[in-house]
């Protein structure tokens, strides 16, 4: 709880401090050239410290049933506005496909009923967004790192790349597109779903239709809805802005622990 409310902290006044700059000009950018240096610094220092307080502690809350948020708002894309995702959806999504590909040994596509036929997981967890507000929702969902298994990592493979659906920005390059990474550490947590189903019922366009993620042991951002595939990849460093994601390419930063 305090770690939270300090990261919190942090990361509101990191996006003051990016404001700031984007706003003046000038400022904290010119006074200290390395205020991104000490930020990166300190997004090490607080995964490194992580990593080591989690050892003995890995899995994130999990909450009874009586506890599940009356309402969970939809936030960030309420729906895909492409034609392509408008056709899949009126087809209840029987077209959709997930493809796995990138450094697997054999790139993969699994149908909707190919992915509900598969192990599955249910969890009750908190959702925490850097906006300030949380809620509490039941996943349900194939463990990622069973997918992955059944393609095969290649040994170069370090991160696992979720290509979204959804703009949440017009951009002409098309960098506006939503994207997120984990590496094999969260890829591989027993948490870690693309859930299909939320408070038991199919998700909903709102909460990412068909397939979101959920990483529970990561803040809101990085839980990615409209997953269309995902890429296993060495290094993020050349999709988009290369910070990996879409809201880290804006000055979020990657590793986003709770
Ligand atoms: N594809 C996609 N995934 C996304 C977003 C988005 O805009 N597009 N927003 C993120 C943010 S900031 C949050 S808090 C959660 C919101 O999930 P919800 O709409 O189910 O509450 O989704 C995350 N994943
Ligand atoms: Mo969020």
């Amino acid at each position: 709880m305090t770690s939270l409310l300090t990261r919190r902290r942090f990361l509101i006044g990191s996006t003051v401090a990016a404001g700031a700059l984007a706003v003046g000009g000038y400022g904290i950018l010119e006074q200290n050239p390395d205020v991104y240096a000490v930020l990166r610094s300190a997004e090490a220092l607080t995964m490194g410290a992580q990593r080591m307080l989690l050892r003995h502690r890995p899995l994130a809350r999990e909450f009874s049933a009586a506890e599940i948020s009356p309402t969970f708002r939809v936030n960030g894309t309420q729906a895909p506005d492409s034609e392509e995702y408008a056709a899949l959806h009126e087809n209840g999504f029987a077209d959709w496909k997930l493809k796995i590909g990138g450094l697997v040994n054999r790139p993969l596509e699994f149908s909707l009923a190919d992915l509900k036929k598969l192990p599955s997981r249910t969890q009750i967890t908190r959702h925490d967004c850097v906006e300030g507000w949380s809620a509490i929702g039941k996943w349900t969902g194939v463990p990622l790192g069973l997918v992955l298994q059944a393609a095969g990592l290649k040994p170069n493979a370090r991160f696992a790349v979720f290509h979204c659906a959804d703009e949440l920005e017009k951009t002409l390059d098309g960098s506006g597109r939503y994207y997120e990474s984990v590496d094999l550490i969260d890829a591989f947590h027993p948490q870690t779903i693309l859930a299909y189903a939320m408070n038991d019922a199919d998700l909903t366009v709102g909460h990412g239709a068909p397939l979101r993620l959920r990483v529970e042991r990561q803040l809101g951002y990085k839980q990615a809805k409209y997953i269309m595939s995902i890429e296993i990849v060495e290094s993020f460093g050349d999709l988009w802005g290369g910070k990996g994601g879409f809201w880290e390419d804006r000055g979020y930063e990657w590793y986003a622990g709770i």
